[in-house]
């Protein structure tokens, strides 16, 4: 059996955060492999576990690290893949290895995911192999399900200790977890292999940027302005003809309810772009990052949409190797540009 993920943290003391990723990979009985090296105390191993690793086929890699959180990003230095990032609590609240993980700079994408959320950061890595893989995808949405039925035993555990004299529950007819239908193969002529979704015209500009990448490696994708607060049912309608795209893009300021409904109705790769409409993008940054255990969005940096195309050109690569080898060489020239 040879490893499809391999993850990374900063130091042995983040193997709590690390837990929480190897007991989701090991219940989707996914290969993986764990190191432990920082990119600040023992940088050339950072760098000889990444290079050798993708050479060795490794998928996905996970990079978990607190403080000033740069493993992530030297992961993602070293690598075709794609890297996801999980931020440890170390210090206030996370916060800052939260931004040092999300706000790489182009082309150089980390898809973070919530501050201490190991199991988010271990789903999306299944995610992102599921997309070659359906019986991946089949467990992954088995697994997705189980927090459906957690919910409602709960909610029965609480109802039944309110003792209100006014308490007057309701009967609705709740449909049980709605059966996703998967398509037989994941590749079909017309259905493109990228939905970029952003949630406004205002997002546009940055949708823009995305889909000039993917032009430039070949991707093909739809683009449609599809809000779930303005639109819900033509939303929804959207999401079900887009069955069968590889990833999904999303792009939004202010509240972020787009990357959050994306996720919620799929099991493919969820990318999200925070637009800085207010609050110079912090709203929607954490809106979009800090998802509750089931639900990962692989956040990229504020307004940082090309990173966004990046990241779904090594979504796809893992499988494509026409693809990985494009990212490759854009990744490869543009860093010999900067120099
Ligand atoms: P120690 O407990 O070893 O002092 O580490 C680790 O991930 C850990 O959360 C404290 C915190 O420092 C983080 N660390 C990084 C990096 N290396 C270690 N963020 C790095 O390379 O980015």
């Amino acid at each position: 059996m040879k490893p499809k993920v391999m993850i990374i943290l900063g130091s042995a003391s983040d193997i709590n955060i690390a837990k929480k990723s190897i007991s989701v990979l090991e219940e989707l009985k996914i290969p993986y492999d764990l190191k432990v090296a920082s990119a600040h105390r023992t940088h050339e191993k950072v760098k000889q576990i990444v290079t050798e690793s993708t050479k060795q086929g490794i998928e996905v890699f996970i990079g978990i690290a607190g403080l000033a959180a740069h493993l992530q990003g030297i992961i993602a230095a070293h690598t075709h893949k794609p890297v996801i990032g999980v931020p440890v609590n170390v210090k206030i609240e996370g916060l800052d290895a939260l931004f040092a993980s999300v706000q790489t700079p182009f082309p150089t994408p980390v898809a973070s995911v919530g501050i201490d959320r190991g199991e988010n950061g271990a789903l999306l890595a299944a995610q992102i192999i599921a997309i070659y893989d359906l019986e991946l995808r089949e467990r992954i949405s088995k697994y997705r399900s189980n927090f459906y039925k957690k919910l409602e035993e709960d909610e029965l555990k609480i109802q039944t200790d309110i003792y209100g004299e006014h308490y007057c529950p309701n009967k609705i007819d709740i449909p049980k977890i709605i059966k996703k239908e998967f398509p037989k193969s994941s590749t079909h002529d017309k259905v493109p292999d990228v939905a970029i979704i952003p949630g406004s015209y205002s997002d546009m500009k940055l949708a823009k940027k995305t889909s000039m990448f993917l032009d430039r490696v070949g991707i093909t994708y739809d683009m449609n302005i599809i809000s779930p607060i303005r639109y819900p049912e033509r939303f929804e309608e959207y999401m079900l003809n887009m069955n069968e795209v590889k990833v999904f893009i999303t792009i939004s300021g202010l509240t972020a309810h787009v990357s959050g409904a994306v996720v919620a109705l799929t099991e493919k790769p969820v990318i999200g772009v925070p637009n800085p409409q207010k609050l110079n993008g912090f709203d929607t940054l954490l809106a979009m990052v800090n998802m509750p255990p089931g639900v990962p969005v692989g956040t990229v940096g504020i307004g940082n949409s090309g990173n966004a195309g990046v990241l779904a050109s090594e979504m796809i690569g893992i499988g494509d190797e026409k693809i990985g080898e494009q990212v490759n060489k854009l990744k490869t020239q543009y860093n010999d540009y900067v120099k």
